[in-house]
This record gives structure tokens, sequence and C-alpha cells, in this order.
């Protein structure tokens, strides 16, 4: 073999290295409002360390009858939920964060109640990445994000040190 075609090998075969996108979640809880809820929602950081944009396109759990990707829009100063169809873009070197009052993992019909403490497992589907399964912590108590979901006073301590709490975690 000449040094030539050793090289022209190189080359090929760096060329054929394909993009991919390579997921990282970071952080993961869910939560539901009481124990009698039969909805719950998961938070979490995804960050995408690939060189491959990427996209969060769906969920699913055996805690769960059905589960969509949610966002809350502001309609007439009131905070509503509404499903992400195209799911949440994860772009190459870049993070997407759910939290309180933005993207989430919405599960309706809960199987059995949020407690405490307990883990629910979940899959994440990415659109080049493909399935991802996570272990998440239930924590009912956080209090991080905007809390704008629901009319829970007891989340207005949370409210108050959004700035801290936010700050804090983008410098993870
Ligand atoms: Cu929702």
């Amino acid at each position: 073999m000449t040094l030539k075609s050793i090289l022209l090998g190189a080359t090929l075969s760096l060329a054929a290295l394909p993009a991919f996108a390579e997921i990282i979640v970071d952080g993961a809880y869910a939560r539901a409002s009481s124990p009698a809820a039969k909805v719950g929602a998961s938070f979490m950081v995804i960050s995408n360390t690939g060189d491959e944009d990427d996209r969060l396109i769906s969920a699913a759990t055996d805690a769960a009858d059905r589960v969509e990707l949610h966002t809350h829009v502001m309609t007439d100063g009131v905070a509503k939920m509404m499903e992400v169809e195209e799911g949440f873009p994860v772009e190459a070197g870049g993070e997407v964060l759910l939290q309180r009052g933005g993207f989430h993992v919405m599960m309706m019909g809960l199987t059995a109640p949020f407690v405490q403490g307990e883990m629910i497992t979940l899959t994440l589907t990415f659109e080049k990445a493909g399935d991802m399964t996570i272990m998440v912590p239930i924590d009912n108590e956080r209090m991080d994000g905007m809390a704008m979901e629901g009319m829970d006073h007891s989340n207005m301590e949370g409210m108050a040190t959004d700035g801290a709490t936010m700050e804090g975690m983008s410098n993870n």
C-alpha cells in the first residue's frame, strides 16, 4: 500500500463518519400538584454534545396513559398549556430547559399517585439519537422554575427565588 492510498483511505473514512447527536439528560424530576392529581409533569435539562441538531419528538411512560410534550403560552395574561407537536429542538452543542412555566413532559391519566421520593421510568424519543430511557425521581416539593402552572399558592416562595435558581442551573 502506497502512502497516497493510505491517505486517501483515511480521508474517505473521515468523510464517511456520520454526524451524530449525543444527548445527555440532567436533573430530571417529575411532580404532580397533589396526591389526587391525575396529571403530572416532568422537567429536566437536555443537552446535545454531538455535532448534529436533534429534537425530542415524543415520550412514553408506564406511569401514565398518555404523554405529550407541552409548553406554556400566555393568553390574555393567563398561562395555558399547549401541546408542541413538532417537539423540542435540541441543537448541536446546545441545551433545552424543561422547566416549570415552559417546556415540559406532560403525563395524563396517572396510573398511580405520584409519591414523593419514588421513581418513574420515562422513555424519551429523539429524532436522531433514538430512544433513551431514564429513571425520574418524583419530587412534588421542588420549587424551581417559573411556577406558573395552576393557582397553587404554595408556589409563591418558589417564584420569588426564580432568578437565583435559574442562574444556578445554567452554571452547571
Ligand atoms: Cu402540560
